[in-house]
């Protein structure tokens, strides 16, 4: 249904004439085969469904049945078959096949069109870790001649195998009238592979708990953007979530008893995300922002009426974050962990008097003393084999003194990347005015043009830019409404930090209609996303 509600979306919009001309570019093609490059884009977006949109795309115009004992099969080149794999199957055999009752479909109708009995995995090598940078490419072909009557995804990774099942479910929908499930346009040549390696989405537990089966849900619909960082800001100054069996007090600092994680809970997170090719990226936000911590363990406040940031004279604050590092580590195994650094206020150090004799006796100002704070807790993260992300403030103040290995994660404003990759450093791109999701009066349009590149002309610089992330802050989204807060808008980011430039470069109007489509295909696989116009539309309330 959301498919021909999606259709008829196209034909009423602007896109009639770009649908017409699409039509003529077929018909005055000497081909069958409808071959289209990036420049083609305005001419078939009405044809174009797919999100994020691939590298390439050669499609036809015929059309194939998957058949009632379609199977996914995988050929692995070493003999074994992969258990990721096997249960990504499960998965998007469901998603494929639940969409309708595929009782009562008609064998006559059925004969008119090629029928798919498989689609053939095959993958080059099964033992690769999931960490940035693996290869998440694919090759995905779907036949339109009874030779082969199967559809073929190649991929080096099972995570770009992955991301071709998510591409070939989104090729499959319901038809009415054969009452199977089809793929329109055969034959289907798909080559693909992410254009930036780190495509992130933020959420903050520490602001509202999220419930675990609230977590798995924003996991599987980052799997269908093809998102593949969940940045799980775990901590903050409103609540401590998370157990620490080295420090067993902190997690007094939950909002009440329920609303806690167990180390547990969180490896059965990270588990969940890798089974779909996500890595989760714990975030420790120190020195400010870790009120909560003092709950269990009030000597890491300054005092009991100046409570943030942590106590940076007192040895015991750093072995609670060993304590708390050593710990993830265990569950965390993403090479990556963000350890925050920003918006620090030091009055608390200024007159809390033990802090401001021990600054005197380090002849430290209270500038310099949250350096060193940031930079020790660096030196913990990298002691447990963690490359530290930190925040942009600790770049923009002291830069030059941060860890060779630092990511910088950009949130204050735009023209902070060009900056940080002229100093070397890699970096993450969220700028506040175009990617955070908590200013509901941002819309979808900002997310998409929002581009990680902008100001960066030296392409080893540009290499520098490991991506980007949409951050849904917390303090304003619960369960009830933090997936139509996310989606549609974060969708919009995930196909700029996945589709060649190209393609986004084509803009808006080009991306809407499939965007539309999207949103439709998430609603029906039960994420609750809003529709495209909502946000960004009006001032939020209040
Ligand atoms: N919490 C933490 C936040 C924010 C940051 N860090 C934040 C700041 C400004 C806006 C939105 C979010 N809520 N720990 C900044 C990185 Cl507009």
């Amino acid at each position: 249904m959301a498919m021909a509600v999606a259709m008829a979306m196209v034909l009423t919009s602007s896109s009639v004439l770009v649908f017409l001309l699409w039509i003529q570019s077929v018909a005055s093609s000497p081909d069958h085969i409808v071959t289209y490059g990036q420049q083609d884009l305005n001419l078939v977006s009405g044809k174009r469904f797919l999100w994020p949109f691939p590298a390439s795309v050669n499609q036809g115009h015929g059309v194939a049945s998957l058949s009632q004992e379609f199977k996914f099969v995988q050929l692995a080149s070493d003999g074994r078959a992969s258990d990721n794999l096997k249960s990504a199957f499960y998965r998007y055999y469901g998603i494929i096949f639940s969409q309708h009752s595929l009782h009562g479909g008609s064998s006559l109708l059925l004969d008119q069109t090629l029928v798919l009995k498989q689609l053939q995995v095959h993958v080059h090598s099964q033992n690769e870790e999931l960490q940035l940078g693996i290869d998440e490419s694919y090759e995905l072909s779907v036949p339109d001649s009874e030779d082969p009557t199967a559809a073929s995804l190649k991929a080096r990774t099972i995570y770009g195998a992955l991301r071709g099942l998510e591409t070939f479910s989104q090729l499959c929908a319901f038809n009415f009238t054969t009452r199977t499930i089809q793929v329109q346009n055969t034959p289907w040549e798909i080559l693909d592979r992410p254009r930036f390696e780190y495509r992130g989405l933020l959420i903050d537990t520490s602001r509202h708990y999220q419930p675990l089966e609230v977590i798995r849900s924003v996991i599987d619909s980052m799997a269908y953007a093809k998102l593949n960082v969940l940045h799980w800001h775990i901590v903050d100054t409103e609540s401590f979530p998370i157990e620490v069996p080295s420090f067993p007090d902190l997690w007094n600092g939950a909002y009440s008893n329920p609303e806690r994680y167990t180390l547990e809970d969180a490896k059965d997170i990270v588990e969940y995300a890798r089974l779909r090719g996500i890595n989760v990226m714990a975030e420790l936000d120190v020195p400010g922002h870790a009120r909560s911590w003092g709950n269990g363990y009030p000597n890491l406040w300054p005092s009991s009426n100046c409570t943030q940031p942590l106590d940076v004279s007192n040895k015991f604050t750093f072995e609670v974050i060993d304590g708390i590092i050593s710990d993830f580590a265990e569950v965390f195994r993403f090479k990556l962990m963000h350890l925050g650094g920003d918006e620090v206020d030091t009055t608390c150090w200024n007159v809390t008097p033990h802090i401001r004799a021990w600054l005197i006796e380090q002849n430290l100002s209270p500038f310099g003393a949250y350096e060193q704070f940031v930079l020790r807790a660096q030196k913990i993260a990298l002691s447990h084999g963690y490359r530290p992300v930190n925040w942009e403030e600790p770049f923009d103040k002291f830069g030059s003194k941060l860890n060779n290995e630092t990511v910088v994660h950009n949130w204050l404003g735009p023209g902070v990347a060009p900056e940080v990759v002229k100093a070397g450093y890699q970096c993450i791109v969220s700028n506040q005015d175009a990617w955070y999701l908590d200013h509901l009066d941002v819309p979808w349009e900002t997310f998409y043009q929002n581009e990680p590149l902008a100001g960066i002309t030296d392409t080893e610089q540009q290499k520098l830019v490991l991506g980007g992330e949409v951050c849904m802050w917390g303090e304003s989204v619960d369960a009830s409404d933090i997936q139509q807060t996310i989606w549609p808008r974060a969708a919009a980011a995930a196909e700029k930090l996945w589709s060649p430039l190209e393609v986004t470069k084509a803009g808006v109007s080009t991306a809407l209609p499939r965007l539309e489509i999207f949103r439709c295909l998430l609603t029906e696989r039960g994420i609750a996303a809003a529709p495209v116009r909502e946000l960004g539309r009006k001032a939020p309330p209040g």
